[in-house]
């Protein structure tokens, strides 16, 4: 199962660390298809002018194939609230995470009900819901083979 995990690029780094972390967890079971968005050593001013489209084609051509998108929303990001509304409109199911102690979400995103939106208070509560809602997809994935 391939995992689009988004997070700030341009928006502002300083989340980068945790989206890191966030990555090497789904790494230790899922293929994570976004592993540069935890790259620390990547600037949020760094690509050329005229490798803007690649980036975009093959961002988009990722979240086409992705079984889920994981998004970590405490620094807003216009890319990653464009990479959300791509999911929505492909039918690829979407997770929220964000810091509730540090954002107050978007309406566009919380008075949505196509996603699914889960605020925490700290980090470690994002580990558990990361499984359960990986295990979730293997299953369903699992019960679809099965009935073929
Ligand atoms: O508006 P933002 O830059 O904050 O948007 C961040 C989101 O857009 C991330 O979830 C990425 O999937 C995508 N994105 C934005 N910039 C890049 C990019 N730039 N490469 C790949 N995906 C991107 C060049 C490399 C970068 C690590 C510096």
């Amino acid at each position: 199962m391939k995992v689009y995990f988004a997070g700030s690029i341009r928006g502002g780094r300083q989340d980068a660390e945790l989206y890191k972390r966030i990555i090497a967890y789904i790494q230790r079971s899922h293929v994570v298809l976004t592993e540069h968005v935890g790259d620390l050593s990547k600037s949020k001013t760094e690509g050329l002018p005229n490798r803007e489209v690649a980036i975009y084609e093959q961002d988009t051509a990722w979240l086409r194939e992705a079984d889920v998108v994981i998004a970590e929303c405490t620094t807003p990001s216009l890319g990653v609230g464009y990479e959300l509304a791509y999911a929505e409109a492909h039918g690829i199911p979407a997770h929220i995470f964000y810091d509730k102690n540090r954002t107050n979400l978007s309406a566009m995103l919380t008075g949505d009900g196509y996603f699914q939106i889960h605020p925490y208070r700290d980090e470690a509560e994002i580990y558990p819901l990361l499984d359960a809602i990986l295990s979730e997809l293997d299953d369903a994935e699992r019960n679809y083979v099965n009935a073929q």
